[in-house]
């Protein structure tokens, strides 16, 4: 009885690895936190942002662009993975006047993997 068993079960098992492949897929590269938060509003212009993923994070293909409403891009400072914590991704900013800016991040990941993504934040 252990032929017909194994034939049920690798079918099953096949089915499994498809369904997850997507979860697996997009767990990679996913920013986790921002200071300033994500959509969030702050008083104090922060001086610095700070980009939290859930992995390790490729330095030379990790790149952080902020613009103001009008999409004039922001500082020219390049973004810096955090020496101390490799999830972290900093980008040094001017003194951001009260306003919208929106955040255009593209990371890639330890294993290779890219991903990117975009919000907004605003200074009152
Ligand atoms: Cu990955």
């Amino acid at each position: 009885m252990k032929a017909p068993t194994r034939k049920f079960i690798a079918p099953v098992i096949a089915i499994c690895a498809i369904a997850l492949a997507p979860a697996i897929a997009f767990a990679h590269g996913k920013l986790e936190s921002a200071e300033p938060p994500v959509n969030g509003t702050v008083s104090t212009a922060p001086g610095i942002l700070r980009l939290t993923f859930n992995e390790d994070l490729e330095p030379a293909f990790s790149t952080i662009k902020v613009a103001d409403a009008n999409g004039a891009t922001i500082g020219d400072e390049k973004a810096r993975v955090d020496p101390v914590n490799k999830r972290v991704l900093t980008l040094a900013v001017p003194k951001l006047a009260a306003g919208t800016y929106s955040v255009q991040w593209a990371v890639m990941t330890g294993d290779s993997h890219k991903a990117k993504g975009t919000y907004k934040f605003s200074v009152n």
